[in-house]
């Protein structure tokens, strides 16, 4: 027998180390020990929240011998590592997520109910960070998780807000806004690291100066400084010892006080060079889609961007490699235009700090960005005017005018007396007051430019980025977006994970291709009936919660209708209502009517100052105010609005899901990844050909996905040929009755003016189609409704949906990126002794 190397030895006793202090009575040790030593509290005192601390301490300890590790090993081996650049990362909770990727999450669930705590409510103490607004900062998240699952090495660079997105309050039927104080009692994920700050410079001008060796050089005089502080969480893989870094970066003042002001006696003012610093990292802007055109929102892109960039500088220079090897070592993903300012930075770092000539930066910078394209409503493509843009970054409006130069003449050879061309190209819009346009920015900076699902990627080429694409369409490609199923079935849904791995063994939930292996127990009678039974058993749950938190009683067995996601014209919320309304004056109109009971649940938030959108909230709960209290209705339909969605909220409404909305006027829809989380957890989809709907209708097969509208051609002939809603309203009664009835003050307490901006704009403009759309989705869903009275048909159909899902999880787009675009390799690392598990 061999004798077993030293480097096998000490692999060994770190997983002895890491068994022991994993096994029951360690956990309990160590969290009593937390509680005593770290929250400072004998179990008599102490709260729940004492007791979460206590645990997340505890876990995090246990994560550390990897995420060091991890850190030596590409340190050492000068690993090339991905930077996805996110203005948001809408994490969740991390604590039950943790527990589930370090493969831990039983022994301590029974460690803490041993210790006569209920697991639940310790994991429900956990303030989720909130960083992000919707879709694009989950998706950043779902990425973080495949990345470190993958084994691939990665930092998520982005904002530490300190406010993220605001909670949702319902008042009236209204949504009102409340701060998110996420980080009040403290976050134990983190870990600061105030040894890495860097310095971002803002505003001042440019000069010019010729350096030792005679050479012409730029240097930018700021009239400010702040001072970006790097926060890090571990983020480890599902079951692989790597554990990657998020690193956020927060804003604070250079000299917290400004000692030669407060000795004239100006106390105020040296504290207020402190307050207007902090201000960058402060709060998220709530906007989704829609740029805000406020100098804080590019101060915060900038700040962020300027700072991960100088970190990278510093990660290259500590493993001796040179400057010119930065696009070696770094592959920068730019998730949205929001780091687009990144190219002209890394540009000037190059240029100004460690004096490259322009020709080896830019192609430095093209070998290193790509950029991600998520939307194509034309509110969301950012422009900074000029004037605010230099009075910020004079030196990088200089470089982006020098980019622009070498830009345009590469277009007019290319494409000789086309004036209308350059203008529509250019970095600048000069077609009234200047703007800077983010998105050509991104696109003449970057190697590769992606869309987010196969129909989004082909319409960029046709509509917004149609001139790049026939400059460079060798740059252009599709990645298909994609979820962890660690959090969106192993975490939010236990029972159902249980009873697959039951059956085929837990592989998928790394390979989810594997799923396919359940297809053929969609014909096994005894399969479908446990698969029910969760099913069932997860809808009581919400069902009883919605009873203890809104007081409504809703039927379990009745169809879970279900639309979460941002509230937005373009999302068609108000199709959803129409549809609502049409069957409950059917049904007014004759009582006795027989249809499928169902139970409409809505979520999703407003962004503050769209005031259609909070507008279409209203019509919800005022729909739902009239419906769920009539009692001719025999309680065959409820209206349930849940406040304050979020990433812990939807993890609980996903798994109780019977039908998932994705009903989008087609074309407008870039991918959608909430699609793909119910479809997991088999929800049958009733949507539109638009975004990722149509692979998971490839996938999952036409005859188990209920498919109604407008194609997006069709959508396009449609406004060509002068799209008349009116015409719609006039012909079609039902549709003409539902609009009626709102409008009349049925549903608001008679004030017939309440809905009529919405109304209005639906008959005389309608820019979604809904009223085009209304008779087929109307249609569809008296189809769906039939389909599901046959459940075991249904539970069939649910059954095929999930287990058909395998290519919507992230790892496989991830795997994409990696071997298209990032041109970078797994780099798995070993476990590493470094003595006793602390805690
Ligand atoms: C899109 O609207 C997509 C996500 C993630 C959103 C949605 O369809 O699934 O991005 N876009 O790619 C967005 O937030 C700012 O743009």
């Amino acid at each position: 027998m061999d004798t077993p190397s030293p480097v096998d030895v000490a692999v060994s006793t770190a997983l002895d180390k890491e068994r022991t202090a994993t096994d029951i009575e360690s956990i309990k040790r160590a969290f009593l020990n937390n509680l005593f030593y770290v929250q400072g509290k004998p179990v008599s005192l102490a709260t729940q929240h004492d007791y979460y601390m206590a645990l997340a301490y505890l876990v995090r300890d246990r994560m550390l011998h990897r995420w060091n590790g991890t850190a030596e090993s590409y340190t050492q081996h000068r690993a090339r590592t991905v930077c996805y650049l996110s203005a948001e990362f809408l994490m969740g909770p991390h604590l039950g997520n943790n527990l589930i990727n370090m493969g831990i999450y039983e022994p301590v669930r029974q460690a803490m109910e041993e210790l006569g705590l209920n697991f639940d409510t310790l994991l429900a103490q956990e303030e989720e960070p909130g960083l992000g607004n919707g879709g694009l900062g989950r998706l950043a998240a779902c990425y973080l998780d495949s990345l470190a699952s993958l084994e691939v090495p990665s930092v998520g660079y982005g904002i530490r807000y300190e406010f993220g997105i605001f909670e949702q309050d319902l008042r009236d039927g209204w949504q009102v806004e409340r701060t998110d104080k996420w980080l009040r009692y403290g976050n134990p994920w983190e870990v600061v690291r105030p040894e890495w700050s860097v310095e971002v410079k803002l505003g001042g001008y440019t000069e010019t100066y010729t350096d030792d060796q005679d050479r012409y050089r730029v240097r930018w005089v700021p009239d400010r400084e702040v001072l970006g502080v790097p926060y890090d969480t571990p983020i480890l893989g599902y079951q692989v010892n790597t554990a990657n870094t998020l690193r956020l970066w927060k804003a604070e003042a250079i000299e917290s006080f400004d000692f030669a002001v407060f000795n004239q006696g100006n106390y105020y003012g040296a504290v207020e060079q402190k307050v207007a610093s902090e201000n960058i990292s402060k709060v998220l802007y709530p906007n989704d889609e829609k740029t805000a055109g406020k100098q804080l929102r590019l101060e915060q892109q900038f700040f962020f961007v300027s700072c991960s960039l100088q970190d990278m500088f510093r990660i290259l220079k500590g493993q001796g490699m040179a400057v010119e090897q930065f696009h070696e070592k770094f592959a920068i993903q730019l998730n949205d235009t929001h780091p687009a300012i990144a190219a002209p930075e890394l540009m000037r770092l190059l240029l100004d700090e460690h004096g490259l000539d322009w020709s080896l930066a830019w192609e430095i910078t093209q070998k290193t960005l790509a950029y991600t394209n998520h939307t194509l409503l034309p509110e969301a493509l950012e422009k900074w005017p000029v004037s605010l843009f230099g009075q910020l970054l004079p030196r990088h409006l200089q470089i982006i005018y020098e980019i622009n130069n070498r830009f345009l003449d590469l277009v007019r050879m290319k494409f000789p007396k086309d004036a209308a061309r350059l203008a529509r190209m250019s970095l600048i819009d000069e077609s009234g007051d200047r703007y800077v346009r983010m998105a050509n920015l991104a696109c003449v900076s970057s190697h590769t430019i992606n869309g987010v699902a196969a129909l989004h990627s082909e319409l960029l080429k046709e509509t917004v980025l149609r001139d790049f694409y026939e400059l460079f369409p060798e740059k252009f490609c599709n990645k298909t977006n994609g979820v962890t199923p660690r959090r969106w079935m192993v975490l939010s849904n236990p029972r159902l994970s249980t009873l697959i791995t039951s059956r085929i063994g837990d592989r998928w939930i790394k390979h989810l291709d594997e799923l396919k292996a359940i297809e053929p127990l969609a014909d096994d009678a005894g399969f479908r009936a446990e698969w029910r039974a969760i099913k069932q058993s997860v809808k009581r749950e919400l069902a009883g919660r919605i009873h203890r938190q809104h007081g409504i009683l809703v039927d379990p067995a009745s169809l879970f209708d279900v639309q979460v996601k941002r509230i937005h014209e373009y999302k068609r919320q108000h199709l959803n209502v129409l549809h609502i309304v049409t069957l409950y004056s059917q049904l007014k109109q004759n009582p006795s009517l027989d249809i499928t009971p169902r139970t409409f649940i809505f979520s999703g938030k407003a962004a503050p100052g769209y005031h259609m959108a909070k507008l279409m909230i209203k019509l919800v709960t005022a729909v739902g105010d009239m419906v769920n209290r009539d009692p001719d209705l025999r309680n065959q339909l409820k209206v349930i609005f849940l406040p304050n969605y979020n990433v812990t909220n939807s993890q609980r409404i996903y798994p109780a899901s019977d039908l998932s909305e994705q009903i989008s006027t087609a074309g407008f829809e870039a991918s959608g990844t909430g699609n793909m989380k119910f479809a997991m957890n088999g929800a049958l989809t009733i949507g539109t050909l638009d975004g990722a709907n149509v692979e998971i209708r490839d996938a999952v097969g036409a005859e188990n996905f209920f498919l109604f509208g407008l194609t997006a051609p069709e959508v396009v002939a449609l406004k060509a040929d002068g799209y008349d809603p009116y015409s719609y309203y006039q012909r079609h009664p039902m549709l003409k009755d539902a609009i009626d009835l709102i409008a009349s003050g049925h549903f608001s307490h008679g004030d017939g003016d309440l809905f009529k901006p919405l109304l209005d704009k639906l008959l005389y403009h309608d820019p979604f189609m809904l009223l085009a759309d209304y008779q087929a989705y109307i249609d569809c869903q008296e189809t769906v409704g039939r389909a599901y009275s046959d459940a075991d048909s249904w539970t069939r159909m649910a059954i095929l949906n999930s287990v058909r899902m395998g290519s919507f999880s992230s790892d496989r787009s991830i795997a994409e990126y990696c071997s298209d675009i990032w041109k970078v390799n797994p780099f798995p690392v070993g476990l590493v002794d470094y003595g006793e598990i602390g805690g």
